[in-house]
């Protein structure tokens, strides 16, 4: 027996666990969390994404001059490393996304423009989302070629870091990235693993396919590192939208090793300060690769084929 997952694309509205663990109403260090003003504001933009249903427009937000200030220096301050820092890939859509209009510092971009955009490329599209969501119901998402987006920005007295997703970590982090094919690919071959996964542990894995799943999905989306004409660059969101973390990655202090499924899946992470070890995949290509060997062999009381007519799961 295997628990539920969803089988069509408008399924996707019943996975909607949210995480309260860094939610500004909880938790006491959020900097959000004694400022009324900000978690109101919070509360107008994810009841919209509490109340969406697959198919509908995808909520347009005006955003404040305050927000749209907080957005500008996060903007100035990360496009300054980029050039060295990131990886082509992300280079190239980031361009797109500037010379297309739907980037610059002036602008808070709206998930309807940038799911337009993504759409063209992979295929991939947005869903407004409240906040942090279970891991097994963003990785289901991906299955389907959907990410998950928040749309709320990180609090103004903390522009550099914010303890959960925001609209900095979705926009600038994820989204150039998901309009790279392979990358696209990639994850939703995490997704894809993840689905039906039940709770007990494998012993090959020494852990379970959901954990294994969020694991490589955390060393890789997020914490990746890549190789590239000899260098080394970043290409994980959880890097590309923290400055702190992306001079550290590529600094000489945090330790490497080769990507390998197996090992990032029992790599402890980090998600209170920056991670002391990073994964470095010779390509999207070889990265793909490894992750279809490792998880081919996982043994699950079913296949399954995601069917890109109809957005939906077969089993076989
Ligand atoms: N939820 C949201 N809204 N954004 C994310 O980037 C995210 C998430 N990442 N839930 C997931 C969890 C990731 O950390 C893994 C799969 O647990
Ligand atoms: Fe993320």
């Amino acid at each position: 027996k295997f628990p539920w997952f969803p089988k069509k694309i408008a399924e996707l509205d019943k996975c909607n666990h949210l995480i309260t663990k860094f939610d500004p109403d909880l938790d006491q260090e959020h900097p959000g969390f004694s400022d009324q003003e900000y978690r109101k504001r919070r509360g107008l933009i994810t009841e919209r994404a509490f109340n969406y249903k697959h198919g509908d427009p995808l909520p347009v937000v005006e955003y404040t001059t305050e927000e749209v200030a907080t957005w500008k220096e996060v903007y100035r301050t990360l496009t300054g490393l980029y050039p060295s820092h990131a990886c082509r890939q992300f280079l190239d859509a980031l361009g797109q996304l500037e010379s297309e209009c739907l980037y610059g510092e002036d602008k808070i971009p709206q998930l309807r423009d940038v799911s337009a955009f993504l759409k063209e490329r992979t295929g991939f599209q947005l869903r407004p989302v409240a906040g942090l969501l279970s891991a097994r119901d963003f990785l289901a998402s991906l299955a389907f070629r959907v990410f998950q987006c928040t749309q709320y920005i990180r609090h103004p007295s903390a522009p550099m870091h914010s303890p959960e997703p925001d609209c900095c970590h979705e926009l600038l982090g994820h989204i150039p990235m998901l309009a790279d094919k392979e990358f696209a690919q990639f994850s939703q071959e995490i997704g894809l693993a993840s689905l039906g996964a039940s709770d007990e542990d494998i012993e090959k894995l020494s852990t379970n396919v959901l954990k294994f799943c969020t694991q490589l999905y955390w060393f890789t989306v997020e914490f990746g590192l890549c190789k590239q004409n000899g260098t080394v660059k970043a290409y994980g969101a959880g890097l590309l939208s923290s400055y702190g973390e992306l001079l550290y990655s590529l600094s000489n202090e945090p330790q490497y090793k080769p990507f390998d499924p197996a090992e990032t899946a029992i790599q402890p992470y980090q998600d209170h300060s920056y991670q002391p070890v990073y994964f470095v995949s010779e390509s999207f290509e070889d990265a793909k690769r490894k992750l279809r060997q490792y998880s081919s062999t996982i043994q699950k009381p079913f296949s399954i084929k995601y069917d890109p007519y109809t957005c939906s799961m077969e089993l076989l």
